[in-house]
């Protein structure tokens, strides 16, 4: 086996959880006392910016302020990002957000197989650990040789620090892991970090650029979810496995460079 190491991004990717972060927001924002209610329809636009903190800074820069209005509002954002988080996290906990097909068997796959697993998101750590814990148990961390997430890098995706980092602990080249992301920037974070990069779309990124994707999918299939017909002649298999995955690499590696 080439591939040593699978690197996941979350939000989207893991599971599709930007609905529960749009919902985790506008409770912060009630909690504070604060009249701000995100559409799904506005939530889409202020994607373009990664980071929950980020977002919301650029939300108030968007509103009819003064800068001193603007100011004071920027103060409360670590709070009001605090908050979120808490109410994020207790709605994940729940179990209000399922892993997306092919995800735990994929990566139940890998760990049996002993390739090395690892997070790169923008997300907070917090709510990996979340995702995590809830979805594929309390022991289930412990398999991820690298959780890269939120702050730990100055600059957030599209730039490639997070990848970086995850591929810093891993200490493997790019070469020898595979990337899985949902949004044009994440695909855009991992191919400059070098990766192969599987891409399955959500309702928030179908419409984001994913032409740079080593493979674009609906999601990673499952024997009760499998693909569409289109998908599974693209892979040769109903489902994303590690064999499929093996091949699709060295076919690609085997290219001539474009
Ligand atoms: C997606 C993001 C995050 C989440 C919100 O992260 O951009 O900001 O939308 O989480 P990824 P925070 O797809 O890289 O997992 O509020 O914790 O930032
Ligand atoms: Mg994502």
């Amino acid at each position: 086996m080439s591939i040593e190491a699978l690197i996941f991004d979350v939000d989207g990717t893991l599971a599709d959880t930007e609905e529960i972060h749009r919902q985790a927001f506008n409770a912060a924002f009630q909690e504070a006392r604060l009249w701000w209610n995100w559409s799904a329809h506005q939530y889409a636009g202020l994607l373009a910016t990664s980071g929950g903190k980020e977002r919301i800074a650029a939300y108030v820069d968007s509103l009819a302020e003064s800068e001193a209005a603007r100011r004071e509002l920027k103060a409360r954002i670590p709070a009001l990002h605090a908050a979120k988080t808490r109410i994020f996290t207790g709605l994940i906990a729940g179990g209000r957000a399922p892993l997306r097909p092919g995800v735990a068997r994929l990566v139940r796959e890998a760990h049996a197989a002993g390739l090395k697993l690892a997070i790169a998101s923008t997300t907070s750590p917090a709510n990996v650990e979340a995702l995590i814990e809830r979805s594929l148990g309390e022991g289930a961390l412990r398999w991820f040789s690298v959780i890269a997430a939120g702050d730990q890098v100055a600059v957030k995706k599209p730039a490639p620090d997070i990848y970086h980092l995850a591929l810093a602990v891993l200490g493997l080249p790019p070469a020898a892991c595979v990337a899985f992301e949902d949004s044009g920037k994440g695909l855009a974070a991992a191919k400059a970090a070098g990766l192969f990069t599987v891409v399955t779309p959500t309702f928030w990124t179908q419409t984001d650029d994913l032409a740079a994707a080593d493979l674009l999918l609906p999601s990673l299939g499952d024997p009760e979810a499998p693909l569409d017909p289109g998908a599974a002649a693209a892979i040769g298999a109903p489902y994303l496995g590690l064999a499929e995955l093996e091949r699709l690499v060295a076919a690609r590696a085997a290219q001539p460079a474009s």
